[in-house]
């Protein structure tokens, strides 16, 4: 490398140490370490997944809920799952990834998605828990990352955010709802909640000791808490809402801690965390099979969309407008609507 080029590589690093030490935010054209880019593609694709993978356990109530009402809101919470992951593949995309390499990785199991979708949604207060405590910790996790460096991430997180605040209520509104029914719904309750308390805890990830990645990622800003802090930040926040519900956590080692001013509680099964994100989780496969079965049944409409796309440019680029298109080549071409006759 010559002198000059060394000293221009030494300029853009330092411009970009300094944006992360101001708390600016790296944006998609300026240049940054092929470590950073590595990392936030790893991190903002396995949040990607984790979306597209999580509309499942609720996905799997949709024809069941009890009520139209309750059908519509599921519906939605769903189809806005969808929409995160979208936005979270369009910031991969930013960095230089590719969308279709990245569905290969997750379908082949060669990327990870979050432990927490790997777990059974075997009644309708499930759907509840889910949303009161795996959106509630997605909350804790992600709204740090608002101010993540990455712009296109942090800016997705905003959006993102607000809608997982309203998943977060309306899981809580329906525990509550099901808390002043019957005994059997309330012991539903009480059973999701047992159910899904420590998978909740593991989403945070390992502990800090065990994080190979927190360190470098809170040195750039990626990361705002290491998963010790988030972890004892959803804790504290969850007691109080679990003493409204009427609902108990299931943790013996669960107490306020005067002195530290927060809970003290106990420790998730780090052996079973391993084990489900190494792949061997109660619905690893399940979940896999049914996304790859999915990507398969819609090649017809990538197909489609491609095709349509290639006669468009060829249309645009000849003149030589075919019959179903005519329309809108015109319309396009007067300034007019994009919309077939
Ligand atoms: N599951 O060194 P660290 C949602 C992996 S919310 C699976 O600590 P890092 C909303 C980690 O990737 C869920 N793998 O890693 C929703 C790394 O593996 P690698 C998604 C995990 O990145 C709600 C290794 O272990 N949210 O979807 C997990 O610094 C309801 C070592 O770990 C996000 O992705 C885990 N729980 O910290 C949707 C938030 N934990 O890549 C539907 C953004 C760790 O080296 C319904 N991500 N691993 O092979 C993050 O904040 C971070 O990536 C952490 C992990 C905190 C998840």
């Amino acid at each position: 490398m010559s002198a000059g080029i060394a000293a221009e590589a030494d300029e853009l690093e330092q411009y970009f140490e300094e944006t992360v030490a101001r708390d600016r935010r790296i944006e998609p054209r300026d240049w940054m370490p092929d470590a950073y880019r590595r990392t936030m593609i790893r991190q903002i694709a396995q949040h990607a997944h984790s979306e597209i993978i999580g509309m499942q356990p609720e996905g799997n109530w949709v024809t069941r809920a009890p009520s139209l009402r309750r059908k519509a809101i599921l519906l939605a919470k769903v189809q806005d799952e969808a929409g995160h992951g979208l936005y979270l593949y369009s910031a991969a995309e930013t960095l230089g990834a590719d969308r279709a390499d990245l569905t290969d990785r997750l379908i082949t199991g060669k990327q990870k998605y979050s432990s927490i979708f790997n777990y059974p949604s075997l009644t309708f207060a499930d759907v509840g828990v889910i949303g009161w405590l795996v959106d509630g910790a997605a909350i804790c996790n992600q709204v740090p990352l608002c101010r993540s460096s990455y712009g296109p991430y942090a800016r997705a997180m905003i959006r993102i955010c607000k809608e997982e605040s309203f998943h977060q209520r309306q899981g809580y509104e329906l525990l509550m709802t099901m808390m002043r029914g019957s005994d059997a719904q309330r012991e539903m309750v009480q059973d999701a909640t047992n159910r899904w308390w420590w998978p909740s805890l593991m989403m945070f990830g390992p502990p800090d000791a065990d994080s190979p990645n927190t360190e470098q990622s809170m040195r750039w800003r990626i990361k705002r808490h290491t998963n010790d802090d988030l972890r004892q930040r959803f804790v504290d926040m969850t007691v109080p809402q679990a003493e409204v519900l009427g609902v108990t956590l299931p943790d013996p080692d669960l107490r306020w801690n005067e002195e530290r001013q927060h809970y003290d509680f106990g420790q998730p099964d780090w052996a079973e965390f391993r084990r489900v994100i190494s792949g061997n989780g109660p619905c690893n496969t399940q979940r896999i099979a049914n996304r790859r079965a999915a990507h398969e049944a819609g090649a017809w409409v990538r197909d489609a969309a491609a095709a349509y796309a290639a006669k468009r440019e060829r249309a645009s680029r000849t003149g030589a407008v075919p019959p179903a298109l005519r329309g809108e080549v015109r319309a396009t071409r007067e300034g007019g609507a994009h919309e077939c006759p």
